[in-house]
């Protein structure tokens, strides 16, 4: 044989040379593999629908207008003041509210506003950046935004930024456990100097007790990650994603089957006993579902680990008041607090989607469920001056559903309340889900629009309300587009081929492997 000195190897032997063919995404394919058009095919709708939808849309390009006059490049806008805001959530990231925008103004066919948000992306979004960010924020927004985007368009510079991206936030996972911490510097680790001391490293919240990180945040990563794995065939994120964060816990030991909202990222233990589904617990819960069905129901351990999580939560959080709203309260300790944020309304659709999927013995009760949860938050926003929703409310002291604190009167834009509408309509086609939406958006337009964009108001039983000055980039990721998308036919981003990330940006179900 003596093959010492020979270019090629023997016939079966691995080969001296790399001649493996680099890694190439099929996105043709993967267009094909869809089962519906993704901006939809089906008409037949009545007027007043398309008339509302097309509301929505002026409503859309009213909020872009204004953030690419007075703000294009950072964060948000701010709308009375007409300027930007970069706030510290981003480290050194600028134009969230471009990338929360994109997919949005595509699927609402805003082709020109796309394309100047696209620009933007091509000729101006740096990553060379050096700063603190929030590795949930950045993935949510950032990460989501450019997958999403790419996913509709092909485009290939989402595709680009989106896996530049997520390799500045590996650092975070090199922890003993491997789940991440929560706060991340974004600079790069070879450039460490006097001036970047800490490029590459994470530490955890200073609010957040004994250097824990949340649930909510090492939890919301998977769907994410899951795709940049299959965009650059790389497996580095999948591996960080699966095997540490919301895994590991299928094996610690859960106060009764609830999971606490803060865990060491050194010892992998519960910190605090304190259960939530809205703040600091939400996505986790949604990301579990949600990875089974983006993985086109194999991944069953995900499955498990959401009933196993939602009997405990039924069991042991949901009540029903004297006024006979059903509601899901926090949990301190094996102490419960009668309060719903609003960011736990987003569970009226997550429950419903899971019901769909649910056992015979399990699918009425908890379609049921998602029901009355959606319809208790419908009631805070209808039990206000302005029909907009407070940012919690209560049912104790003889209160139902509203505000009892001056701090949690507030409204900042959030999605929560219409994205259950948007799943419940899809699932149940009741009208009612419709008439809700509409609700909200003539809330909006009266209460939250101003001259130069929209704007969160501070106290939702006063009005004329008094403003905050601040268009969210979620107001156009998500609010918008989940009011759009209620009064669109079902297969504008059918559920059967994309799954919503927690910022409302679309991913597609895992239908077949599309490696070129
Ligand atoms: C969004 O950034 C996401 O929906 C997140 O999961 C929770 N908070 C906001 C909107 O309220």
């Amino acid at each position: 044989q003596g093959g010492e000195g020979r270019d090629e190897p023997a016939t079966g032997a691995t080969p001296a040379r790399e001649t493996r063919a680099p890694f190439r995404f099929d996105y043709e394919r993967f267009r094909r593999s869809l089962r519906h058009p993704v901006r939809g095919g089906q008409r037949g709708e009545d007027p007043e629908t398309r008339a509302r939808r097309m509301k929505i849309k002026e409503m859309m390009k009213f909020a872009w207008d204004n953030y690419k006059q007075y703000a294009l490049g950072k964060n948000e806008l701010r709308p009375l003041t007409k300027n930007g805001h970069i706030g510290n959530m981003f480290g050194g990231l600028r134009g969230a509210t471009v990338i929360d925008a994109l997919d949005t103004l595509y699927i609402m066919e805003l082709e020109e506003e796309f394309q100047e948000a696209k620009k933007w992306v091509e000729k101006s979004f740096d990553l060379n950046v050096n700063g603190e960010a929030s590795l949930f924020e950045v993935n949510i927004r950032y990460i989501g935004g450019l997958l999403a985007t790419y996913y509709l368009t092909g485009e290939e510079v989402f595709k680009n930024k989106a896996l530049e991206l997520g390799e500045k936030l590996l650092p975070a996972f090199n922890t003993p456990t491997g789940i991440p911490r929560g706060v991340i510097n974004l600079g790069r680790q070879d450039t460490r100097s006097l001036f970047s001391p800490c490029s590459g490293m994470s530490w955890s919240w200073g609010w957040a007790s004994a250097g824990s990180s949340i649930l909510a945040e090492f939890g919301t990563l998977h769907l994410e990650f899951l795709h940049l794995s299959e965009l650059s065939g790389n497996p580095v994120f999948a591996e960080k994603a699966s095997n540490s964060p919301a895994w590991f816990l299928s094996r610690v030991e859960k106060p009764q089957g609830l999971y606490p909202n803060f865990l060491s990222p050194v010892t992998g233990n519960w910190v605090q006993h304190h259960v939530s589904i809205g703040g600091l617990g939400d996505s986790f819960y949604e990301y579990l579902i949600k990875s089974w069905l983006m993985s086109d129901k194999k991944d069953s351990e995900a499955k498990k680990m959401y009933d196993d999580a939602l009997e405990a939560i039924e069991k042991h959080l949901v009540r029903k008041s004297a006024g006979g709203l059903t509601y899901i309260a926090e949990w301190r300790g094996g102490i419960l607090e009668h309060k719903m944020g609003h960011l736990a309304c987003f569970s009226g659709g997550m429950i419903a989607l899971g019901a769909e999927h649910a056992g015979e013995e399990r699918r009425q009760r908890h379609m049921d469920l998602a029901a009355e949860i959606t319809n208790t938050c419908h009631e805070s926003y209808a039990r206000s001056d302005t029909k907009l929703g407070p940012e919690a409310f209560r049912f104790d002291a003889g209160s139902e559903a509203m505000a009892t604190r001056l701090s949690e009167r507030y409204y900042i834009l959030r999605p929560e309340v219409v994205e259950s509408y948007m799943y419940l309509w899809r699932l149940t086609h009741n009208p009612k889900y419709r008439q809700w939406g509409w609700e909200v958006v003539k809330a909006l337009e009266k209460y939250c629009r101003v001259e130069a964009g929209f704007s969160g108001i501070r106290d939702v039983y006063s009005t004329p309300p008094m403003h905050d000055n601040m268009q969210q980039s979620f107001f156009l990721a998500e609010t918008l587009k989940y009011l759009y998308l209620l009064f669109c036919e079902d297969d504008v981003l059918s559920l059967d081929d994309w799954v919503f990330n927690t910022e409302a940006h679309p991913l597609p179900v895992n239908h077949t492997n599309f490696k070129a």
